[in-house]
């Protein structure tokens, strides 16, 4: 179908966007980065997200999960962890909030969702995280208030970096009645892919015109929208959009979206805007795709192939 007109991403649209690199910066210039992600059955898009913040240049990655989690998941070696409480089958719950909420202002940017599962606990926390526990759930019979069912721990007000919601995130806010109304202005980055957008919106079907869904979005939520596919469409509250026509099938493989959310907070963590780190994010995400697809082809490309590559991505790019 037609398109919304949009500018299209360029090479050099992406080369002004590059967080400087001066020589003889230390890591703490280049940002800490907390990724809240991963569940027993999703260890490894915790770990992907982690690489990919590292692998764009944050100074310091932290990944807060469940204690079981951490056991499953092979992170590298340079990533800090932040263990936190576990309820039933190893989900992180609504406790993890005093862990978190300690240690949330050392960060400049927080990466939630990545295989966080949607588990009634970890939903619990990440309501409470964005003080939406006191509102109605959407999706439950009868409209119960959340804080309501599962504890009676009074509501918190958690001051939040700079935040990148993916994938569980996501779903766990669509679940939450009137939830962009809740979220602090110009301050999030959202990352669907078309089934999170539907989740989203909550609808059955998404309009065939991706750029004017996703700039409608951001201007309703107030919040920069990064609508991914083959085509992914990025749009700012203020009503800018850009289209990147990445089309690689070596990039619709599990994890791949993992990737992008990490890489967009290790942008941010980095001093980026948050619309321009969603911007050079998806740039230099389907660049790397890109030089896996020439190394190693159309098929079988893992999500972990294109960590190695978003350095050199940057570096194509300066
Ligand atoms: P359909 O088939 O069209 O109705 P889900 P998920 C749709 C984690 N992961 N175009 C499509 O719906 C994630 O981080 C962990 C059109 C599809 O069936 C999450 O936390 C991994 N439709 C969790 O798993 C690696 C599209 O959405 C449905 C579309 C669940 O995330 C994998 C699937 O989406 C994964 O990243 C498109 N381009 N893309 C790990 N190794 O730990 C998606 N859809 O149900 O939200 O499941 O994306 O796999
Ligand atoms: P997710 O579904 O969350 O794992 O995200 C998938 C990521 O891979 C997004 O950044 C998509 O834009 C990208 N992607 C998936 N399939 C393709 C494709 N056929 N062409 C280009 N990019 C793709
Ligand atoms: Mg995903």
């Amino acid at each position: 179908g037609a398109l919304t007109m949009s500018t299209r991403l360029t090479a050099a649209q992406a080369r002004l966007l590059l967080p400087a690199r001066p020589a003889d910066a230390h890591k703490g210039v280049f940002g800490k980065v907390l990724v809240l992600a991963g569940s027993i059955n999703y260890p490894g898009a915790a770990v992907l997200a982690c690489a990919g913040a590292q692998r764009v240049g944050a100074g310091l990655v932290t990944l807060a999960t469940g204690r079981n989690v951490l056991a499953l998941a092979s992170l590298p070696p340079e990533v800090t962890l932040l263990p936190v409480a576990e309820g039933d089958w190893g989900a992180i719950g609504p406790a993890a909030i005093e862990e978190l909420a300690d240690d949330l202002p050392r960060y400049q940017a927080l990466l939630i969702g990545p295989g966080l599962g949607q588990a009634e606990a970890t939903r619990s926390l990440v309501l409470r995280l964005f003080g939406l526990d006191q509102v109605r759930s959407r999706t439950r019979v009868g409209f119960v208030a959340v804080g309501e069912t599962e504890d009676h721990t009074p509501p918190h007000t958690v001051e939040l970096p700079p935040t990148v919601i993916d994938a569980d995130g996501l779903n766990l806010l669509a679940s939450a009645h009137g939830w962009f109304e809740r979220l602090p202005p110009e301050r999030c980055v959202l990352t669907p892919h078309p089934g999170e957008m539907r989740r989203l919106l909550g609808v059955a079907e998404l309009p065939p015109d991706v750029v004017a869904v996703a700039a409608e979005a951001a201007q309703r939520w107030r919040q920069t929208v990064v609508l991914k596919g083959a085509t992914t469409v990025i749009a700012a509250p203020d009503g800018r959009t850009v289209i990147h026509d990445g089309a690689n099938p070596a990039l619709a493989t599990a994890g791949a979206g993992d990737v992008l959310a990490g890489a967009i907070a290790g942008l941010i963590a980095q001093g980026c805007g948050l619309y321009d780190a969603a911007v050079l994010g998806v740039y230099l995400h389907s660049a790397a795709g890109a030089k896996a697809r020439l190394t190693l082809g159309d098929a079988g490309v893992v999500a972990g192939d294109l960590l190695p590559l978003l350095p050199q991505a940057i570096r194509d790019l300066r």
